[in-house]
């Protein structure tokens, strides 16, 4: 495969045969991640090549998944390619991540959680990506992923209370319901206040009084 060529096995997450030999050179081998289950196929896309896989001056672009309760990556063990033999080494290796629907987020900097740049083993003619050593910081509630739950993520949640379907973690549907509900809003208020460090935002009482405000009026329009 050629500069320009790409190779992407199904749809969504699948599984593809490859019968003799795969030479990368120079094309771009995408491989969804859609969750950190390991099961080839079905948690991750997977290839498997009944001669060499010479992956030689290809890219390896890894698709993974917006940020979500439950989602570790520091427990992602992928074997993403088997072949008889394998020579080579990706080179560049990316990560890609979905446009967050929230227009303020940048997808770099849900990409930017992923570090899988040292992490592929080519040992036993397979490659397999690990996130050991990745560290997952998103945390609970952190619509906007500013390291802080605070008014900011409170606003993003009231800006999509109710508002059903195509919902992700950064329009505040942290439990990927469908919806932007009081669950999420729990979610957000037993979060509150959180921060990496850096000082503020420790919840100065204006602010709890206007959470627990907003979290009322939110209730309400909930049970009309
Ligand atoms: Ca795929
Ligand atoms: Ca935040
Ligand atoms: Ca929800």
């Amino acid at each position: 495969m050629g500069a320009g060529g790409a190779l992407s096995p199904g749809n969504s997450v699948g599984q593809l045969a490859v019968n003799g030999d795969l030479t990368l050179d120079a094309g771009r081998m995408i491989m969804e991640i859609e969750s950190t289950g390991g099961v080839a196929g079905t948690d991750h896309d997977y290839i498997v090549v009944a001669d060499n896989a010479n992956n030689g001056n290809g890219e390896l672009v890894l698709r993974v998944p917006a940020p979500r309760a439950g989602l570790v990556p520091g427990d992602l063990n992928a074997t993403l390619l088997t072949a008889g033999t394998l020579t080579g080494t990706f080179t560049p290796v990316t990560v890609e991540c979905p446009q967050p629907l929230n227009g303020a987020v940048d997808p770099a900097t849900v990409a930017s959680f992923y570090d899988f740049s040292s992490s592929l083993d080519y040992s036993g003619d397979q490659v397999t990506v690990v996130g050991t050593g990745t560290t997952w910081t998103v945390h609970d509630a952190d619509a906007n992923l500013d390291n802080a739950v605070d008014v900011f993520d409170l606003a993003v949640l009231a800006n999509n209370y109710q508002v059903v379907g195509a919902q992700d973690w950064t329009t505040a549907d942290y439990d990927l319901s469908g919806i932007v509900d009081v669950f999420d809003l729990a979610t957000l208020a037993n979060n509150y206040g959180w921060t990496t460090g850096g000082g503020d935002p420790v919840p100065e009482p204006a602010t709890l009084a206007l959470l627990a405000i907003g979290g009322a009026a939110l209730i309400r329009r909930r049970r009309r």
